[in-house]
């Protein structure tokens, strides 16, 4: 189901770019394999301009806290954290595919079409994030450590709607995290 569901995003997002002017041979070519980074919030309900203080406090009050929480650390995370805390986070919240083969040279272009901001980080060995809470008592990873205050950390931030590249990956297996949802994980794997 979710891969069917990922195909058909990808199919729609690589007409959607041949429409403009500048994208669209990149996004469709076969040298660039594309990531999907899934959440169980909605972008309108996030983005709503009724929020207050600029992080949807419109919006359902769900990904209004988990928002707060990844830029602030202070808020009540309800359900996800709960769920995290006991090793069972919920799946909805994903990368796409879980692994992925590519050839040396392919450009792994993630997109947010959740409507959270997460991180496509990589990473040595798979861990915690920084937001403690959700780590399910794994240390932060060094990769993930200082949050968006750390620069590496930062530019590694996918937000809703954008898209990040990562070009120039080496041969041999790369493990990706979010440093935000530490159980969102998957691995390239370079020929
Ligand atoms: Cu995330």
């Amino acid at each position: 189901m979710m891969q069917k569901l990922t195909v058909l995003t990808l199919m729609a997002g690589c007409v959607l770019l041949a429409g403009t002017s500048h994208a669209g041979a990149r996004v469709c070519s076969p040298q660039t394999a594309q990531v999907v980074a899934l959440d169980e919030c909605d972008p309108d309900t996030f983005n709503a301009p009724t929020r207050k203080g600029g992080l949807g406090a419109g919006g359902t009050g769900f990904c209004h806290e988990v928002a707060l929480s990844a830029f602030g650390f202070a808020t009540t995370l309800g359900d996800l954290i709960d769920k995290a805390s006991k090793g069972t986070p919920d799946p909805g919240w994903d990368f796409e595919p879980d692994q992925l083969t590519v050839d040396q040279g392919t450009t792994v272009s993630v997109v947010d079409q959740g409507g959270e901001p997460h991180t496509f980080t990589e990473v040595a060995q798979f861990g915690g994030g920084f937001v403690e809470p959700l780590n399910h008592g794994e240390p932060t990873v060094p990769e993930c450590a200082g949050g968006f205050s750390n620069v590496a950390v930062a530019r590694t931030r996918v937000t809703q709607g954008s898209r990040l590249d990562v070009t120039g990956l080496s041969k041999g297996k790369h493990l990706f995290q979010c440093c935000i949802h530490p159980w969102m994980r998957m691995e390239v794997d370079v020929k």
